[in-house]
């Protein structure tokens, strides 16, 4: 059974760009460079530096080409709107020929390597179009970066006849897509591979790439219940709500979500970074904003806290990066530390091996958030943001320090807390209009770079705050976005992530005004995502977006 909505909502019929209706004309624009490290990148990727951009203007006669057959990956953490993206890549290839297929690797590239693959058919589509998650063909984190993995993904791609390839996912399976785009054009392998930017994170964006898909329908979610939250701490006027929200590096989602519900506090971790806050600093600043609202008789609020703060905050990120080297996938630390059974005994064996500085802030956490600082990391060898409570963390220390603000006077209210974690539950979400046209537009434009021939670039989309009638359907060379960074010891190609930029219009807006939404309560609630009503109800791009575009 399905629900009503869902009914309804399939019956949705995205809109795109004019440029994608009709006949189709890729126009090559000017050639490119990398981001940076322009020598070492040409280097690495001969073959597929320095392409120029493609933009697809409307053509004159829509010719009918050889039929293509196509596979596609979902790569990484689910965001609303991926089954639309394979929707636009299956009606732009079935367009210019009706006999083309198009083939889904189950469970993301992991698929690929070990062969598990559905062909997607029309009727099978049809129960996805418009809906969330990525469960039309599921998605993994393997990462596709060993020779190994490529040659048995060659293998498959030949014997379904495939001569294309593409992957949805967010820098790091984009910069995967386009060491693969090369390494399968170097050996002339007749397989292109194009790149989809997909993450909630909204990290994944450049001059070419206006937002990543995923972010606006996912931080709707959250805003809505942070201002449910919010209206239910001015309702009693008992409680300071913690709320953590995802994005395991950028603060995107938490600054889109304060911009739209406008809570008491929202830190921003590209900005302790910068000013060098120390957890203690960040403590103070909270403390002092809850003892500011209680003085005028205000116990209650709303502090917004982004999920990958404590790898922002010096101290803690050289304590992470020491553990992420010890604790690092089949090291012998990490052998030894995992026979260990009891937990405090772990966290004397981790000390024993720290520098310094980082065994006393180690020693200084509470037991229980130093235990999840050495839980698994991820296959990218990163510690798992989404399993460590900071917001009780902060909660916790803030606690004792307005018990002491208490004594001396500086702190006359009450202070009771609720923890909250907002990410799994906006990442499956049905995609708002928004993203459920940007996703589509997106496919389309992977399949035209299919037919125009074109290997390591990525599917873009811009002018994303006009009318979908009037975006931009492009393709944008991969190695351009990308730089050398050094990750886990050693120097790497890697597309270059955004964080928030401090200078940039969202953030300022922010800082002007936080001041106010600190101490008043000014709380905005958005409620739920329309899909059915006025465009102004039911189409507006996330105010990150509107802000930078204005
Ligand atoms: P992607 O970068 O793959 O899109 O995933 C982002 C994210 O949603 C983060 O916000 C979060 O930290 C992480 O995934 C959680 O990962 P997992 O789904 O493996 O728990």
């Amino acid at each position: 059974m399905i629900s009503p909505l869902q009914k309804a909502r399939a019956h949705y019929r995205p809109k795109y760009p004019d440029s994608l209706k009709g006949a189709v004309n890729p126009v090559e624009g000017e050639k490119t460079t990398s981001a940076d490290h322009h020598e070492e990148i040409k280097k690495m990727f001969p073959h597929t530096y320095g392409m120029p951009l493609i933009t697809f203007e409307k053509g004159n006669t829509a010719e009918q080409k050889a039929p293509v057959n196509a596979g596609v990956i979902l790569s990484g953490g689910q965001a609303p709107g991926g089954h639309n993206v394979i929707a636009g890549i299956f009606d732009g290839l079935k367009k210019i020929n009706p006999q083309s297929r198009l083939y889904g690797f189950l469970g993301g590239p992991g698929g690929l390597i070990d062969h598990q693959y559905m062909e997607i058919t029309a009727e099978y589509l049809d129960e996805y179009r418009n809906t969330g998650g990525f469960d039309i063909i599921g998605s993994g984190r393997t990462k596709l970066e060993e020779v190994s993995q490529f040659d048995k993904g060659l293998e498959i791609m030949k014997k379904l006849n495939i001569n294309a390839l593409v992957i949805i996912g967010g820098d790091d399976s984009n910069t995967n897509a386009c060491v693969l785009a090369e390494y399968y054009k170097e050996r002339g392998a007749g397989v292109q591979v194009i790149g989809c930017p997909k993450t909630i994170d909204g990290d994944l964006k450049n001059c070419m790439i206006e937002a990543s898909f995923g972010f606006d329908t996912a931080t709707k979610v959250y805003a809505e219940l942070i201002g449910n939250i919010a209206r239910d701490a001015n309702s009693a006027k008992k409680y300071w709500h913690f709320i953590k929200l995802m994005g395991r590096s950028a603060t995107h989602i938490g600054l889109e979500c304060a911009l739209k519900t406008q809570p008491n506090i929202c830190l921003v971790s590209e900005e302790v970074e910068k000013n060098k806050q120390t957890l203690n600093d960040i403590v103070d600043y909270i403390a002092r904003v809850v003892a500011a609202r209680a003085a005028i008789g205000l116990d209650f609020g709303v502090a917004l806290i982004p999920e990958g703060l404590v790898e922002f905050i010096p101290e803690m990120k050289l304590l992470i990066n020491e553990l992420n080297d010890l604790l690092a996938e089949g090291s012998a630390f990490e052998e030894e530390f995992k026979a260990i059974a009891d937990e405090a005994a772990r966290r004397d064996f981790v000390t024993g091996h720290l520098s310094p500085e980082s065994e006393a802030v180690f020693s200084s956490l509470p037991a229980r958030f130093a235990n999840q600082l050495t839980l698994d990391r991820d296959p990218h060898g990163n510690v798992q943001v989404s399993l460590i409570q900071t917001e009780i963390l902060l909660g916790e220390m803030v606690k004792s320090k307005l018990k002491k603000m208490k004594k001396t006077g500086d702190f006359t209210g009450k202070f009771s807390t609720q923890y909250h974690f907002f990410g799994y539950e906006g990442r499956c979400a049905a995609p708002s209009n928004f993203d459920a046209d940007y996703c589509y537009s997106l496919g389309l434009t992977a399949s035209s770079l299919i037919y125009a021939g074109k290997t390591g670039y990525m599917a873009s989309v811009r002018n994303l705050t006009a009318p979908a009638e009037t975006w931009i359907a492009a393709g944008v060379p991969i190695t351009m976005m990308m730089n050398m960074e050094r990750r886990h010891g050693q120097w790497k190609p890697v597309i270059q992530k955004a964080l928030v930029e401090l200078d940039g219009a969202p953030f300022r807006y922010f800082a002007e005004h936080r001041e106010k939404w600190a101490l008043e309560t000014s709380f905005v609630y958005p409620g739920p995502i329309q899909y059915f009503g006025p465009a102004e109800v039911c189409d507006q791009p996330t105010l990150t977006l509107s802000l930078e575009q204005q």
